[in-house]
Parts: structure tokens; sequence; C-alpha cells
């Protein structure tokens, strides 16, 4: 023991004089195995070269066997590749580095589906799950030159018929499109762990893939390798923050001599360490350092999202054995529901700090995962921060996401929401099923709790409010009450249980919640208690002025559709005959079908007047969709803290499609991401018609108290004003505030509603910035808007230009494009005030006369007939 703690000491003066340790770490080396595959279907001999990580449908594009599935109809003729075995195949030698090695490791990063694995001829692993990693020790299996390595993919729909055929009830998989796959109505997704949206969706084609999706890494080492860290920070003081690290140990002997050293990389400082004894397998050492004044992790809007670099020293005998570095945050998060006399609370408190959360639901980038580009990634989570928002939801029917996307996340301050991949289905949760669902739950919560942006795990999607709420449990129990009383044991076993027993063991005090919505275990959703999810508008039950007066503790979601502009839609459906709503091409990437387009159509005829062609449709679908979330998105806000988060549905799609996404396949922003600029900014004035009144508010997500001026006018169409009022007013910190109320009819007098318009300004004091927002009296139908003549003042700009807009009446909704090209306008789809320019950029590569000539303005009044 003296002998331990006496170095101990040393290794800590030594370092703390030195800095740093100079030693090389032996340790575990890595190679990825990326070369050289090439794939056949089963039972044709052909062989042809693959891209791994890949999927198999981009392996045949990039043959030409298969045609863009995307595109038009196509996705049709690609539905024969699901019910297909495919083999993909390798040759590798071990890299002259990591000759010489006592253990050899394969890791299968994710393998899509059913996959049998061989090496040289011998079966090495059985794979059942995407989401799950496979490492298997090949130690006494490897050859130095030649190995030949061979995944078989089994068909999914295969493999799960039978399954299907065998049960005397059927599980519920609403979104599974089986009768487009030629399966009629044998929905088989719930019985693999795979993505559910590989099986459609009603934003999604179904396009049921296999393929190595991931990565496969060979790995070596010797005596001992460090597996994996946990950093977990246990409590913050005022000026420290006291943290665990969990140093996860592989060691092929025992040994008493052993070291864990932790530094931090920036200021090269050793922060801890700690002796011990190692036993032969897998040992968990804890290591217990303090950090002073640490620099705190924060959300978007309240604070930088630092972070630290840790390596972390494995030394046995003074040896040093391996080394492994890991970027976290230093932050508390907390799910505090707690009754109040309302019913129950549910917000996020961040580092003791309540959060608003602003942002949005994100479902898979692409069909084919492993296109999804670093870059891709990059622009959904710029896109996101540039409109202010500091929670994503991860939404159960698609994937654990890839590291990337969470570094980011947490470079950017962006909170997860992250659902276990569940959703609106029902699952065979027993036996074998059970215990694949709990591995990977291990699997994905170890992965990712480094990670500070993580703030909640979520059991699934939707599915406990359609046990109840959607007739489920009632459909059950009429066939019979045993299957109800089994699927629902199932139900409780898998959320109540194993995967809130995974959350609590392995996710470092990030909270869980059993589904999304959920109140409790007997109810699904509640206006007063938990996260609810408000579709009462878009089915079509509830006029868009609902948005306005729904109440919740917290918004999980909430949405309305819109088509993609039209750049958009003729890369998808180009001919002159797909031009129209309903034809086949515009119906295909359609998912919602007929009625989802009676709905727009309805709502959209209810609040304004009736489009003028094609083109003019689609725009005007988006205003409505940003309109409608717009009225949704203030009132949730404007609620608080009763109602302490709003995260609209979508903020992406997976291909390109009519959908509720704020920004389409291609990353192009429709009116609502613009319109999610302001209703998420850290100050929101938030004007609003109710019975005859107009209030207007001032929301503030700021920590410290505001002060500053609010200034509503009354506009004419012409820019004259009718009327002002002027308050002066003072926030607390983080607080929402009803600063006028007043009579519509004492405020425009004679006017008539639709002959005005109401501008709100609010400035903080000392600050420049003007926090506005318009708000109309009555439906945009009956506003008397004039046509308006818009003429642009364009200055050339570095990657684009300077666009100065004046208008000589106002403009609602002015929309710009340039036909064909990739472009993007800083500011698009706003309100144009006679009087009050508005100058905006855009980046595009035109020439200057090529931009003028390719420059369309549109306003709301154009596009009517
Ligand atoms: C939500 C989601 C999705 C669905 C969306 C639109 O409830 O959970 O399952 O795609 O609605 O219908």
């Amino acid at each position: 023991m003296f002998n331990k703690l006496r170095i101990a000491v040393v290794i800590f003066i030594t370092t703390v004089l030195v800095g740093v340790v100079t030693a090389t770490p032996t340790g575990m080396v890595q190679s990825e195995l990326n070369k050289g595959w090439r794939f056949r279907q089963a039972r044709l001999q052909q062989w042809r070269t693959a891209t791994v990580p890949g999927v198999v449908h981009t392996d045949l594009l990039d043959h030409g066997l298969i045609e863009d599935p995307f595109f038009r109809l196509n996705e049709r003729s690609v539905q024969w590749v699901d019910k297909e075995d495919w083999v993909y195949e390798t040759t590798f030698d071990i890299p002259a580095k990591m000759l010489g090695y006592k253990n050899y490791r394969l890791v299968f990063n994710g393998l899509d589906t059913y996959a049998d694995v061989e090496l040289n001829g011998e079966k090495i692993l059985s794979a059942d799950n995407m989401f799950r990693r496979w490492p298997v020790d090949v130690s006494q299996k490897l050859k130095e030159r030649g190995n030949v390595l061979q995944i078989y993919f089994h068909s999914p729909i295969k493999i799960d018929i039978p399954k299907w055929e065998a049960l005397p009830y059927h599980y519920e998989a609403g979104n599974d499109q089986s009768q487009n796959g030629g399966l009629f109505g044998k929905q088989v997704s719930i019985f693999a762990r795979k993505a559910g949206y590989h099986y459609g969706w009603d934003w999604g084609p179904r396009l049921v893939t296999s393929g190595i999706w991931r990565s496969v890494v060979l790995e070596s080492w010797n005596d001992a390798c460090i597996e994996d860290l946990a950093f977990q920070t246990q409590q913050l003081g005022k000026r420290t923050a006291q943290v665990v690290c969990e140093v996860e140990i592989n060691s092929e002997k025992s040994a008493d001599e052993a070291n864990v050293s932790i530094f931090d990389e920036n200021t090269k400082m050793f922060v801890g360490s700690t002796i011990c004894d190692l036993k032969q397998g897998i040992n968990h050492i804890k290591v217990n350092f303090k950090l002073n004044n640490p620099r705190l992790w924060w959300c978007n809007g309240l604070g930088e999202p630092e972070l630290y670099d840790f390596r972390v020293e494995l030394s046995i005998n003074n040896k040093l054995v391996d080394s492994r570095k890991q970027t976290t945050g230093i932050r508390t998060i907390e799910l505090v529901r707690e009754n109040d006399k309302e019913g129950q609370s549910f917000y996020f408190r961040l580092n003791g700090v309540r959060v608003f959360a602003k942002g949005a639901n994100y479902i898979p980038s692409d069909n084919f995962l492993p296109r999804v580009t670093i870059a891709d990634y990059k622009k959904t989570i710029d896109d996101a921060v540039a409109v202010h928002m500091n929670m994503l939801r991860v939404w159960g029917g698609g994937i654990y996401e890839n590291d990337e996307f969470y570094d980011l996340c947490d470079r950017n301050g962006l909170l997860i929401w992250q659902d276990f991949m569940f959703a609106c289905s029902l699952y065979p949760a027993e036996g074998e099923m059970l215990e694949n669902i709990r591995l990977e739950a291990i699997d994905n919560v170890k992965r990712m709790r480094n990670h500070p942006s993580l703030a909640v795990w979520c059991g699934n999607n939707e599915n406990q409010t359609a046990w109840f709420s959607w007739g489920w449990k009632e459909n059950y129990e009429r066939q019979n009450k045993a299957y109800a009383e089994k699927i629902w044991k199932q139900y409780c076993d898998q959320y109540f249980d194993v995967l809130d027993k995974v959350v609590d063991e392995y996710a470092l005090n990030v909270p869980y919640t059993p589904s999304s919505p959920f109140a409790s275990k007997e109810v699904a959703q509640e206006k007063n208690i938990g996260d609810r999810h408000f579709w009462g508008v878009w089915t079509g039950a509830f006029p868009i002025s609902a948005y306005r007066d729904e109440h919740s503790r917290f918004f999980s979601e909430y949405g309305f559709q819109s088509f993609p502009e039209i750049q958009t839609v003729k890369r998808y459906a180009p001919e002159q005959e797909d031009q129209d709503l309903l034809s086949d091409a515009m119906m295909w990437h359609q998912r919602g079908g007929k009625n989802a387009n009676e709905r727009i159509y309805k709502h959209l005829l209810n609040e304004y007047q009736e489009p003028k062609g094609f083109e003019n449709l689609l725009y005007m679908t988006q205003i409505l969709q940003a309109d409608a979330v717009k009225i949704a998105m203030e009132a949730h806000r404007r609620d608080k803290p009763y109602c302490m988060g709003t995260l609209y549905w979508q903020i992406n799609d997976c291909w390109p499609v009519a959908s509720w996404s704020s920004r389409d396949y291609y990353g192009r922003w429709k009116a609502l991401h613009y319109f999610v600029k302001n209703a998420f900014d850290d100050i929101l004035v938030s004007p609003v018609e109710r019975n005859g009144r107009l209030e207007v508010w001032v929301i503030s997500d700021r920590q410290q108290p505001v002060k500053g001026k609010l200034e509503i006018i009354i506009y004419d169409m012409k820019g004259k004003r009718v009327n002002n009022v002027t308050r002066n007013v003072r926030l607390k910190a983080d607080e929402s505030l009803k600063v006028t109320d007043q009579a519509v009819k004492e405020l425009i007098g004679n006017y008539a509603p639709g002959d005005v318009v109401v501008y709100a300004d609010f400035v903080v004091q000392n600050e420049k910035k003007h926090y506005t927002n318009n708000c109309f009296l009555v439906k945009q139908k009956e506003m008397n808007y004039q046509e308006a003549v818009i003429d642009p003042v364009i200055e050339p700009k570095e990657y684009g230009f300077r666009v100065t807009l004046r208008t000589n009446t106002f403009a609602r909704g002015v929309f710009m494009e340039l036909k064909g090209q990739d472009y993007f306008f800083n500011k698009n789809f706003f309100d144009l005030f006679p009087g009050h320019p508005v100058t905006l950029e855009v980046e595009t590569s035109l020439s200057p006369q090529e931009f003028e000539k390719q420059l369309c303005i549109k306003t709301l009044r154009d596009a009517y007939k």
C-alpha cells in the first residue's frame, strides 16, 4: 500500500513538473477494413466492387444496376432488393504496424441486419441488430496475409415473414408500407432491430436495405487496454466541479501495480490518478478528481458550450500500456418533474439553471445512411443554431446517430432528446428479443454518454399514446384479452423496466422518460403533466388558430406539412406532366397520400385566397406552414413557465418529399425555417389578437433582467401610421410578460381590420438590435393586399450579392428565388413595409447579369388567382 502511494506521489510530481508524460503509448492499435470489398447477389455468381461502409442499394446504384429510387416513381422498381440475400467479401493482411500482437479483435460497428460473418471460412458471428456493435475475438483465427472476411446478409423479409405467420395476432406497425413492398398486410418491421423508417413512413419511401453500414475495424493490443471511459460531473460547487471517470480496462492477466492517470490536454496538466489492482478480464476503475474554476458546458443561448479534452493513461509496473482521449463537457442535467398547483412540471435544468427548450424533431438525413456526410450533419446543426435552437429530438423511428452528429451538438450547444429506436409500433419484447434490445440499449447509452449534449433518454415515440388513444388496447382486447395482456406486459417490461434500468446503470445521471408523449403509466398524455404531442390542427379537427390556445408543460411534437419549393420539386418530378399536385410523381412523394393534400388544401382555403397555378401553390403551402407553426411557437413561449419547451416536427427530410420539415432534403430553408429564427430568438415580441383585443407580450430567455422599450405601430397598406403605443418594459430574468392588452377597435379607429398591419418593435436599453414582429387582425384571405411594385437594388459582394428591396405598398411573404441554382438567401419569405427597405445577402456563383435576369420576386398577393 505504502509503495503504491509513493508511486502515485512520484507520478503526480513528475507530471506536474514536466507537464506531460512524454512516452508514446503502445496501447491498442486500430485499422479500418474499408478496402477491397466486393459484393454479389447471393444466388448469382458475379462479384462487383463495393463501398464499405455502404449499403446494397448504393452499390447497385454505383454499378448502374438500379435507377435512383428518389427520382419520380423509381422506388417501385427496387422493391425486389429486400427479398434477396447479399454477400460482401474482402481479403486483408494484418497491417505491418499490427504484427506481433497477442490479441486481435474485429469490431463490426454496424451490420444491417441479419448477417453471418465468416473469417477464412469459419463462422465467427451471427448478427441480428443493426444498432449493436459486434466485437469478435479473432486472436487465434487470423493469418498474417490473405485473410478472407465474408458477410452474408439474409433478406430481412425472408427472415421475418415466418415470425409474422407463426403468430395468432399481429403487432401494430402502422407506418410499415408492406403493401408497397409487395407483402400485402404482412408488416414485419417490428421483428427486426432495424431502422423503422427503412420500411416506409408518412414522410419516407420504403427502401429496406442491407449492408455494412458502419465501419469494420481490426484492433490489436498486448497485455491490457482501455476499453471505455465515462466522465461524469457529480457535483458543481461555486468554483469547483467534482468529476469521476470510470475507466474500463481489459487485462490479459492480473496485475497489482496499475496506475490510471488523467490529463487535461488543453492545459497539459495532470488532473487525477489512482493506483489499483487489475484482475484478469474486465475491470472498472474509478478516478475521482476536482476541477477548479471549471469551464461549464452550456447550451446555445445560455453560454459557451465549453469542452474538455481529457487523456487517460494506463501504466502497469511503471510502463505505459495504453492511453485514450476523450472529449467531454462539465455539466449537470436534470429533468424536473415536480407536482405543482397546475399538475406536474416538465423541464430541463442545466447546471442548476432552468432551460426553456426550443428546437425540433430530427429524423435520419437519408434513406441510405452511409452517404450522409459530416458536411450534411454540419449543415443541419448550423441551421439549427442559426435559428436559435437549443434542443433537437432524435426521433425513435430512425437510428442512434453517428458520433460525429453528437460531437457537433456538443460543440454547438444543442441539447439532445434521444429516443430509443421504437416508434408508433408494438414489439415482441420478450425472451431473446428483449435481451437483444437490452444489449442494444447498453451499447448506445455507453457510446453516447460522454456527450454533454445528451439531456434525456426516452423509451419510445408514441407507442404508449397509441396503446391508450389510437384504439390499440381495445382492438387486442376485442380479439382476445390474453393477447392484450401479453402485449401490455411486453410493453411494461421493455419501457418501465429494462430500458429504465439500462439508463439508470449506464447513462451517468442523464434522466429517462418511458415514452413521448408521457404523463403516467396509466395515461399517455395530459395538458398539465409531462410532454405532449399536439396534432389536432394537422389532422383537421381544429382550425389553425387552435395553436394559439393549446397548453402543455412541454410540446415535444406539433407540426404542419408543406411542399418543397419548385427548384427541389423539379429534381424529383421534372416532367411537364408531373407539375400537378395530383400527378403520379407528386403523389408518390406525398406519403400522407390524398388525405394529407386534402388537409393542406382545406386549411389553405380557410386562411388564404385560392392560389394560381402549381408553383404558387407550392409557395403558398410554405407560407401556410410557417404562419401556422409560428402561432404555436409563440404561444408556447408566451406560456412560460407553465410550458417549458417547444419542439416542432421536423427539421429535415430523408428524401425529397412533401412533409412537415422546415428544411427540405437538399437543406433548402422553407418559409418555416426563416420564421423560426424570429420565433426562437432570445427575446421575442409577440403581438396576438384574441377576441377583439390585441395583446402584446415580451418574452425573454435571458438569465438577467432586461429593460427596454416596446413600440406598437399600426400601419395602413401604404405605410401610414394609423396609431402607435409606446411602453417602457422591465422583464425579470427568464420571464414572459403581457405588456399591453387593448381593444382592437380603439387602436384602429375607423380603419377596417383588413386594411392595417400591427407592427411591434422591442429594443433593449443600450442595445441596437430591434426585436420585431407583425400581426394581422383578420385571416390572410380577408387582408386587402394590393399588387406591390418591388424594386431590388443589387450590389455584388464576395460569393454573391447584397440586395435591398423597397415596396410601394405592404407586401406579405416576399419570396426570392433563382431558377435551378443552388443558392441561399439569408432572409426570405418576409413582410415588406413601404418606407422600410430590407437588405439581405445571397450566396450564388451567378454573374451580375445572370443574377439580375434570374432573380424572381413574389408576394402572397402575386400567388393568388
Ligand atoms: C409524429 C411522429 C412521426 C410522424 C409524424 C407526422 O407523431 O412521431 O411518427 O411521422 O408525427 O405524422
